[in-house]
């Protein structure tokens, strides 16, 4: 498959996937890309205390967000998308949890307990967008093994917490640290399934963004994202967001767990734009980093009829992995003209960026949109994916085919 490219994807795989939508009776648009089947199948069902999400799996639960609550800046707690691993989910007790933070590479082992870490360190917030790897591997083709996600793994949030580098700060770390381990409390079932640990390279960990969080939107990090407290690493992808955080170990050498070594990992090269993880990559692989410059229309869906002459405003969001948002733009096909959309509020480079754009459209018959991206590096969303075995950084330019009549 390394040798297949696939062409522009069109949002007909949202609505087919969007349960509101596809209540409405919104005929999918005939187009290219559309998605590979398991994508239609997403169902509705809410875990205690979410609201009703598309779910994807049960055993471990992994439920997306559907697209009508994208239309805001912050994604509701409620409505977040979860993704676990593991079905061993712990209920953590946030008075008996306690932060271990220790390792070869550190000077002197420590533990805090909730308390602690939030009277003992300055508290920050960061909005931030957290996004599964996997997002939009259902709109892969060919098909890609794996969560069949959609458009809905990701979410934005405000997420209040204390820096890594403090907390590290108080065990000290060794000159000759290379790596730092985190590991949650969530466990398999089976004693063979490798244990959910991830690592991040030491200039990443010590990066005034990435935060030990205990709060989000304003509320006690709830269940489902990882209470008391988990891993926030602003402008990476998710896999690293550690959930119910146990044990952090500060380590002289790159950490070789399962989680790192063999899962999340991508063709060397493939992603130039991507930040480094020099001490794990291999001759062939690197881990997913940063996420990829992407965005998503967040108020119509493809086959959705319009009027004819009636303006309209098509709403929509943009991120990447944390340069931030320099321009979003429309076009009717892709040889242009592109013209630009009106950016919304900037609420930092790791949030993502709203933005909307009015139109008249034209005559009877159908009306195509393309939107794309481009963020403050100037990396921007293509024609073509970037192919790579399990099916990550899917941010294809999308089309929006409407019915005018
Ligand atoms: N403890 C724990 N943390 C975890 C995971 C997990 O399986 N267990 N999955 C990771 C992955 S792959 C993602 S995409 C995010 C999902 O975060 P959310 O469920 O809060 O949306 O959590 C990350 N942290
Ligand atoms: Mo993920």
């Amino acid at each position: 498959m390394t040798q297949r490219r696939q062409f522009l994807g069109s949002l007909a795989g949202i609505a087919l996937a969007a349960p509101f939508g596809r209540l409405a009776g919104a005929a999918p648009a005939p187009s290219p890309g559309l998605p590979s089947g398991a994508v239609e199948s997403g169902i509705l069902a809410a875990l205690p205390g979410k609201k009703p999400l598309i779910k994807r799996s049960f055993r471990a639960p992994n439920y997306e967000t559907p697209l009508q609550y994208f239309d805001q800046l912050y994604t509701p707690n409620d409505a977040f998308f979860v993704r676990y691993h593991l079905s061993g989910i712990p209920r953590v007790d946030a008075r008996s949890w306690r932060l271990r933070v220790g390792g070869a590479a550190a000077v002197a082992p420590r533990e805090f307990s909730l308390d602690e870490l939030r009277s003992g360190f300055e508290q920050v917030e960061v909005a931030a967008v957290a996004q599964c790897s996997g997002n939009r591997r259902g709109l892969y083709t060919p098909h890609v093994p794996g969560i069949q996600w959609s458009i809905g793994a990701m979410g934005n949030a405000r997420w209040r917490g204390v820096r890594l580098r403090d907390v590290l700060a108080r065990a000290g770390v060794r000159p000759g640290a290379v790596e730092v381990a985190f590991d949650g409390a969530d466990t398999g079932v089976l004693a063979a399934t490798p244990d959910l640990v991830k690592s991040l390279p030491v200039d990443k960990v010590l990066d005034e963004h990435t935060l030990v969080a205990f709060e989000m939107n304003g509320e006690p990090l709830p269940h489902w994202h990882g209470a008391p407290a988990r891993l926030v690493v602003p402008g990476w992808t998710a896999t690293y967001w550690v959930k119910h955080l146990a044990s952090i170990s500060i380590l002289p050498a790159a950490f070789d767990g399962y989680w790192m070594k063999s899962a999340y990992r991508l063709p060397r090269a493939a992603f130039p734009g991507a930040a480094a993880f020099a001490s794990q990559a291999s001759e062939s692989t690197t881990p997913i980093t940063s996420m990829v410059v992407n965005s998503l229309v967040t108020n119509m869906v493809s086959g959705q009829r319009v009027a004819a002459g009636v303006p309209l405003e098509v709403r929509g969001i943009a991120w990447d992995g944390g340069h931030g948002i320099r321009r979003v733009e429309v076009a009717q096909s892709m040889d242009g003209p592109w013209m630009a959309a009106r950016l919304g509020v900037d609420a930092g480079r790791f949030s993502w960026r709203q933005w909307q754009y009015s139109f008249r459209p034209g005559a009877q018959g159908s009306q195509r949109l393309l939107f794309r991206a481009t963020s403050h590096a100037g990396e921007t969303q293509g024609s073509q994916l970037v192919p790579n075995p399990a099916g990550y950084h899917h941010n294809l330019i999308q089309a929006l085919d409407l019915v005018v009549g």
